[in-house]
């Protein structure tokens, strides 16, 4: 009997097989190339189901466009960088078309269409699945690709889970996702980019489609990994580089880089669901005040509108509004307001009518606006895709403006309405490209938060800050991103490391979550913990919801307010650090907050579930979270020297260790080479320090150097060359530190420098030029004492590290450091 079956399942189903092709299978696969057009650095290619382009963008960029229709000229709101002018060898044979850059060779099999993408020296980088390569279903189109062995997958953006994203398989189609889980999928963004890791080599893949897409990688399948989209082309950007840090350059030279942020937001800022009236606005800004909590940032959430309708003020919470703002500013606040897409339906009222009038509001294909229902009750809708409708937003931001305010908070922009089923017909303007809700939802969000930023640019005096919960790639040329309604529980604060880890391997540098958790009450630990890891997070805002219990700093006893003083504090010392960090943002794309997988790509252990929650802060400082409840801590230390932040003791890299846990002490390390400035403690970024910087350097083996970058911090002079940007190298080989002269006009605020060396025990001296110095033998404190406590207090380590140090001017300088 067994036998039997065996025999004939085979046989039966290749005749239906059979039968079925001959029907014509539903899925249409891209068929073998029929005709080749060379031209400069583009190949035009027919094949039997599709047209494609596959074009040389950079020597280390390749796109490929595919379509079962005829290319047309085509649009995006995600890439913003031009191809460039590349020596590319480009030449066929009956078989094959090579694509050869110096830095990548791309090979297109014509029987089938495959494409596979190899290092110069041959080396398989990624290559299409031979067998399935390109195909549809109906408008459904994915690409599949040969999973190597061993191959891993990070990035995707705001995405759950683990870091190392293999065998797993997401969704993007921005959500509202209140109080979501920590393996829930989709969340409020996308970002259709990845990076594949294997065999030392790693690459980046960007599906440049804003149609729901989906990735696969080895989900149920050893076989492929996939990327598609359920409808418009096949379009996506190969990224080839050896290094990880340069494939997110080369991602962000396509799809920009963030602004400069105003100092003020890397600053604390206190928020909840919602601070309301003045009076209690005022409350908690002084009590940070009078706690010496420093603070730059005080948020106001949709209560503070009239029955929740935009560009108003409710004026019973809020009677005058600018005076108020005027009054933070004094006390050296800045005020974010919150905004939602929704326009109430309210005839007579300012900014509907103006909406109407302007013609706005996104429509049915009858013309009628699409209403749906959210805080304020039934809304219409702006069309963020179209000029007219940001124009129109970009004057309503004038209110903003009137009112004294500095930061723009764009929520719900998903869209989110009570039920989120927003019906596919609705239409978009596309920016001239009308389009269905299915084009245009995943990216409706990023427009909105581009139209404030744009208005803010045109109506405040200062740059802005622009923060949105939904995005699509591309969002960082914008505005920073949070990671939305998460729950005040130990695994979740885990798990937004990981979406911030994600969203920095992604191009988006300035990230936040709302710390302490949104959805419920943390425990004091967890809050405590929390608020320590939030020291070294990009934004750094605690928020917590409506129905939840105070969070401020102070509403969880006086050990936790200790340890929250001390690393907010902590924060404002190192703001030269992260500053000039955020800088190198706007350069190179590369995040502030970084999985190690950016520096240590080819070591496999920060993969790991382990150690995955550890990250970067800046190229120096590494941070190693865990839950709260934790008494002991497993970590890794990734090639190097590892200096203990608080007492200076060593770690050898390539070593697990495990280490005792306490509440009061973020294990943070600085790797051997670091260079860290850090200033004096100030309340408010309003507030000048000393004029004296502080310049951590940590021994270690190889040499090291570190943009210092300052301006004034508020303005756009920086633009016309108002600023002070100078390289800081260390060189362990001659025992060297130089600070090179500055570029820039802007005139430093610091005229001293107090060099402060780690891991010189044996230097007693330093020469600059003609001149010895003796240094000082000393102890440094990180945490505690300059925060203004009371250093008996219960929570205040005693710990600090024992340092050599000088003080010098502030000038272009080489200094010898003598030891053996
Ligand atoms: O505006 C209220 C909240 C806000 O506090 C939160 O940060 C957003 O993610 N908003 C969502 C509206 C819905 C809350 C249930």
């Amino acid at each position: 009997m067994k036998k039997k079956y065996s025999v004939i399942v085979p046989v039966l189903s290749l005749f239906m097989m059979s039968v079925g092709y001959c029907q014509q299978s539903p899925v249409i696969n891209v068929g073998n190339v029929t005709a080749v057009k060379i031209e400069d650095q583009k190949v035009s290619i027919t094949i039997t189901n599709a047209n494609a382009e596959v074009t040389v963008y950079t020597p280390s960029v390749i796109r490929v466009r595919m379509d079962r229709k005829v290319l047309v000229p085509d649009f995006s709101y995600a890439v913003v960088g031009k191809p460039i002018a590349v020596k590319a060898n480009i030449k066929q044979t009956d078989t094959e078309i090579d694509i050869i850059t110096d830095s990548l060779k791309a090979v297109i099999q014509k029987q089938p269409f495959s494409i596979a993408y190899y290092t110069p020296d041959g080396q398989v980088i990624n290559e299409d699945d031979k067998g399935l390569s390109t195909s549809w279903v109906n408008e459904s189109v994915t690409d599949y690709k040969t999973l190597q062995p061993d191959e891993h997958f990070i990035g995707l953006g705001e995405k759950t889970g683990n870091l190392d994203r293999t065998g797993s398989g997401y969704t993007n189609w921005n959500s509202d996702v209140y109080g979501y889980s920590i393996t829930q999928d989709p969340l409020y963004s996308s970002i259709p980019f990845y990076i594949g890791i294997h065999h030392g080599l790693s690459y980046g893949i960007f599906l440049d489609n804003t149609y729901q897409t989906d990735f696969n990688f080895g989900a149920s399948t050893n076989r492929f990994s996939s990327f598609g989209a359920r409808g418009g082309e096949m379009n996506y950007y190969f990224i080839y580089h050896k290094h990880l840090a340069d494939i997110i350059t080369s991602y962000t030279y396509l799809t920009g880089r963030m602004p400069l942020p105003p100092m003020w937001s890397l600053g604390y800022q206190q928020n909840r669901y919602s601070y309301y009236p003045e009076a209690e606005v005022m409350r908690i800004a002084h009590t940070l005040r009078e706690k010496h909590i420093p603070a730059d940032g005080i948020t106001l959430d949709i209560h503070y509108m009239d029955k929740y309708q935009l560009f108003t003020w409710n004026k019973n919470r809020f009677p005058d509004p600018a005076g108020m703002n005027a009054e933070l500013n004094k006390l050296g606040f800045k005020t974010t307001v919150i905004v939602d897409p929704g326009i109430k339906i309210a005839p007579g009222a300012p900014a509907y009518e103006s909406g109407l009038k302007n013609d706005v509001y996104i429509k049915y294909p009858d013309g009628q606006p699409y209403v749906g229902a959210v805080w304020p009750g039934w809304c219409n809708f702006n069309d963020f895709t179209s000029q007219k409708g940001r124009d129109w937003w970009h004057s309503q931001v004038k209110f903003f403006a009137e009112s004294g305010v500095s930061g723009i908070w764009n929520d719900m922009n998903e869209i989110a309405t009570w039920g989120s089923k927003m019906p596919d017909n609705v239409l978009f303007d596309y920016d001239g490209h009308q389009t269905s809700h299915l084009q245009a939802h995943n990216i409706y969000g990023m427009q909105m938060a581009r139209s404030s930023y744009e208005g803010a640019l045109m109506q405040f005096k200062e740059r802005p800050f622009i923060l949105t919960r939904s995005g699509f790639a591309g969002l960082q040329r914008y505005t920073a991103i949070w990671t939305g309604d998460n729950r005040a529980e130990e695994d979740h604060m885990l798990q937004g490391v990981r979406l911030m880890n994600s969203l920095g391997l992604s191009g988006v540098s300035f990230t936040g979550m709302d710390i302490g958790g949104f959805t419920g009450n943390p425990t004091t630990s967890l809050y405590a913990r929390w608020m320590e890891l939030g020291a070294f997070i990009p934004y750094y805002r605690n928020h917590t919801a409506f129905n939840s219990k105070a969070a401020e700093p102070w509403t969880f006893g006086e050990d936790v307010l200790d340890i929250t003083r001390n690393y907010i504090s902590l924060r404002y010392q190192l703001l030269p650090y992260i500053y000039s960090g955020f800088y190198e943002s706007t350069q190179n794309g590369l995040p502030v907050m970084r999985s190690l997988a950016i520096d240590y790509t080819f070591d496999p252990k920060v993969l790991w579930a382990d150690y995955q929650n550890q990250f970067e802060f800046g190229n120096g400082i590494m941070v190693a979270p865990f839950e709260s409840t934790k008494e002991y801590g497993k970590i890794y230390f990734p090639e190097g020297i590892w200096y203990d932040l608080y007492n200076g003791l060593q770690e050898a890299g390539k070593q697990e260790k495990i280490v005792p846990l306490s509440l009061n002490k973020l294990p943070v390390y600085v790797k051997g080479g670091s260079i860290i400035p850090m200033q004096s403690l100030v309340q408010s970024t309003a507030e000048q320090p000393v004029d004296t910087l502080f310049v951590h350097v940590y021994k270690g083996t190889t040499a090291n150097h570190f943009v210092y970058y300052e301006d004034d911090g508020k303005s756009f002079a920086y633009q016309k060359g108002d600023f002070y940007k100078r390289l800081i190298t260390f060189n362990p080989a001659n025992h060297t530190i130089i600070f090179n002269a500055a570029e820039g006009s802007y005139k430093t605020h610091f005229k001293h420098i107090k060099l402060i060396l780690h891991g010189f025990d044996q230097a007693n001296t330093i020469q600059t030029g003609n001149d010895q110095l003796k240094l000082q033998s000393g102890s440094f404190q990180f945490l505690g004492a300059a925060a203004g406590g009371d250093p008996q207090g219960s929570a205040y380590p005693t710990e600090s590290c024992a340092v050599k140090w000088v003080t010098i001017d502030n000038s272009a300088i080489t200094i010898q450091i003598n030891y053996k």
